[in-house]
């Protein structure tokens, strides 16, 4: 404790305690202020799926990426990752305000070559290693971007039904449905 009664924060105690049941197991589809529309899967504490309906990339979808998921107040949380393509993202989360405000730091070669990364990206995980490793690298480009969470749905957690379509094989208009 300190002297006002609240208690440290630590790593297995931290400062807030960790409720991440608001966000875990939850499915949303959001749209960039630049116009780019993703949709995230909260797979469990610490996996999401995604899948890139519209952007610089666009049809690129991606299962059971390690991520950091951490509650940072009530209706608050903070999503970030490291890709096999050496991008790096965080995300947060506000699901009662609707508000998403992302980071994406994009390697130089994805900049210059966001196709490459158009794919199922599992099928293709020693390929964006390689990608990452031959680089150019730097300089990073960095996408700072408030979205709008335009849907919002408890899917339950573990479930590897929720993202199992590529994006251009959904039915048409299907990131279009909104809660
Ligand atoms: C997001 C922003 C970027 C997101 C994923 C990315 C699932 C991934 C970018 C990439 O690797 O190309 O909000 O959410």
């Amino acid at each position: 404790m300190t002297s006002n009664g609240v208690h440290e924060t630590t790593v297995e105690n931290p400062v807030p305690p960790q409720d991440l049941s608001g966000i875990v197991g939850h499915r949303f589809i959001y749209t960039y202020a630049n116009g780019w529309q993703y949709e995230m899967y909260v797979k469990n504490a610490t996996t999401i799926d995604y899948r890139i309906h519209s952007g610089m990339v666009g049809g690129r979808w991606v299962k059971d990426q390690h991520v950091d998921l951490a509650q940072l107040d009530d209706d608050s949380y903070k999503v970030s990752w490291n890709e096999p393509t050496g991008t790096s993202v965080s995300v947060d989360v506000m699901p009662g305000k609707r508000r998403l405000h992302g980071v994406i730091f994009f390697p130089r070669w994805v900049e210059e070559h966001g196709e490459r990364t158009v794919v199922y990206q599992n099928d293709h995980l020693d390929e964006m290693r390689k990608y990452r490793d031959e680089g150019p690298t730097y300089p990073i480009y960095v996408v700072p971007e408030f979205a709008r969470i335009t849907l919002f749905e408890y899917v339950g957690p573990d479930d590897d039904t929720v993202v199992s379509t590529a994006p251009a094989d959904l039915p048409r208009g299907w990131s279009d449905r909104t809660n």
